[in-house]
């Protein structure tokens, strides 16, 4: 379909070149497919957005006012609920119309519900939006991108618009249109000539080039260290990184100061913690960050975007409790208890099992030792500890990662005989369970990652003769499995710390 403002139509282009017209009421601005057969579009100039749907000669049009007077519909996508969602630029608002398939799945909805949310800051300017999971949107004044989502909560006891802001670090970028592509969400910034990409998903990780591409950090026993900058199966570039004493060890690989590249969190014998800074294969500088007691061990690193920083370090003791530190840079910006649990139970994984992305409070994995795995949902710093189910202790959690692309993070499996399997989650629900397959014991997961760019965690193995290789992964499909190379066993790789 194309937009015809001037001529007040709808157009559509077959494949074939044919072109058809349809007169709508009103002058259209952006169109989108929605998931009823139907295509849906605004119309900025009298607040109306629009649906038509062609069928042979039978050509229904259905038109709905938005609520909101000089709201002015701009942009629209497909988006949560099976619904479309619009900017309303002249509203400071984000609305939605409710399709045919909206609300409860294999129910018919009711389409033409309208739903009207103010952005909590004023003057943001809400114009290019895109669906998905959750609803995106650019805030062009407010030099921001826009997420909505909704939550339920206790104390209002209902379902709540939750909204969350990424500043774009240039000032006036005055970003306008939005893509979902590799890597997370691409946008026009035509104030500063840039395009600009925000990592959506906990699978951007340990990336060293900014290319979406998850890398392969080695260090050998010597203290030197490499990495691999991957492109699918195929090691692109080799390259030294330095060296450290052996008595530090690299405990995390996060972009600690959001500049793109990850970057490489150390600790110590002594309990010291450091980060180098880099700048693709380079360290542009290595930093202190701190110290804490050795009874204190880094189980986790999360991207966290807030109004505190970029980054989380989880850290647990040997009696049981449980710390963050939140960082902006080098800087500990605030270092908090969170819990505690008993040290049966281990945390195997962080991530955000509920809410899609990177930016959401992190969840916290854990396992004991009789097979319970249970979630943390952390919300204000204060953990609410879930019951996931029990898996038999021939199995072990062996990583998490995104493996169905949906931005949720998901449960990878491993038992005693080789056997992988996932789990596809959302929220405390199992969404699937499916096995993925089976190697031999020699090979060891030894981390996830997104190696292709494709959206989708992959897995990386590592056998005891040095050997490496990928899965990729779609869902509960192996896509491929591919062979990477062979690195003397002097090397080994470092795995992320928990994806
Ligand atoms: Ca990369
Ligand atoms: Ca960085
Ligand atoms: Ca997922
Ligand atoms: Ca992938």
């Amino acid at each position: 379909m194309v937009h015809r403002p001037a001529a007040n139509r709808i157009g559509r282009i077959t494949t074939a070149g044919v072109i058809t017209e349809f007169p709508v009421p009103r002058s259209p601005f952006d169109i989108a497919q929605g998931p009823d057969n139907a295509v849906y579009f605004t119309q900025p100039a009298a607040d109306w957005v629009g649906r038509i749907a062609v069928s042979g000669t039978v050509i229904d049009i259905t038109e709905f006012q938005v609520p909101t007077v000089g709201g002015s519909p701009t942009d629209i996508a497909l988006g949560p609920g099976g619904s479309m969602w619009f900017s309303e630029p002249g509203a400071n608002k984000v609305g939605s119309v409710s399709t045919i398939v909206s609300g409860i799945p294999g129910v018919p909805g009711i389409p033409g519900k309208l739903g009207d949310f103010p952005l909590p800051t004023a003057g943001s300017t809400p114009v290019g939006i895109g669906g998905g999971a959750e609803t995106w949107f650019i805030e062009k004044t407010g030099n921001k991108i826009g997420r909505l989502t909704f939550a339920f909560d206790p104390t209002v006891g209902d379902i709540v618009p939750v909204w969350t802001d990424f500043p774009i670090p240039t000032a006036a970028s005055a970003p306008t249109e939005m893509a979902f592509g590799a890597g997370g969400l691409w946008f026009a910034e035509p104030g500063a000539n840039q395009i600009g990409r925000l990592a959506l998903t906990t699978i951007d990780s340990h990336d060293y080039d900014r290319d979406g591409k998850s890398d392969i950090v080695w260090r050998d026993t010597g203290g030197n260290v490499a990495v691999w900058l991957m492109n699918g199966a195929k090691v692109t570039q080799s390259a030294s990184i330095g060296a450290a004493p052996t008595t530090w060890s690299i405990v995390g690989q996060r972009d600690f100061d959001g500049d793109g590249s990850h970057d490489l969190l150390w600790r110590d014998d002594s309990g010291n913690v450091a980060i180098w800074f880099m700048d693709g294969t380079r360290v542009k500088q290595s930093a202190v960050v701190g110290s804490a007691p050795i009874a204190w061990s880094i189980v986790g690193t999360t991207r966290h975007i807030d109004s505190v920083g970029l980054c989380d370090i989880f850290w647990r003791d040997t009696s049981g409790n449980v710390a963050v530190w939140r960082m902006n840079g080098a800087k500990v910006v605030v270092a908090e208890g969170i819990g505690s649990a008993p040290a049966n139970w281990s945390i195997v994984g962080t991530g955000a099992f509920l809410s899609s992305g990177s930016t959401s409070e992190t969840d916290i994995l854990w396992r004991d030792d009789s097979g319970n795995v249970a979630i943390w949902f952390i919300q204000g710093g204060i953990p609410q500890a879930i019951g996931i189910g029990n898996v038999p202790t021939a199995w072990s959690i062996v990583g998490t990662g995104d493996f169905d692309g949906d931005g949720r993070t998901d449960i990878l499996w491993r038992d005693t005989n080789g056997n992988v399997a996932v789990w596809l989650m959302h929220g405390t629900q199992v969404m699937q369970s499916a096995g993925l397959g089976s190697a031999p014991t020699s090979w060891t997961i030894v981390e996830t990652g997104d190696f292709n760019g494709d959206g989708k965690s992959d897995i990386l193995w590592h056998d005891t003769s040095g050997n490496v290789a990928i899965w990729f992964i779609n869902g509960t499909q192996v896509t491929q499995a591919a062979g990477v190379g062979n690195v003397p066993t002097v090397w080994s790789i470092q795995a992320a710390n928990a994806d």
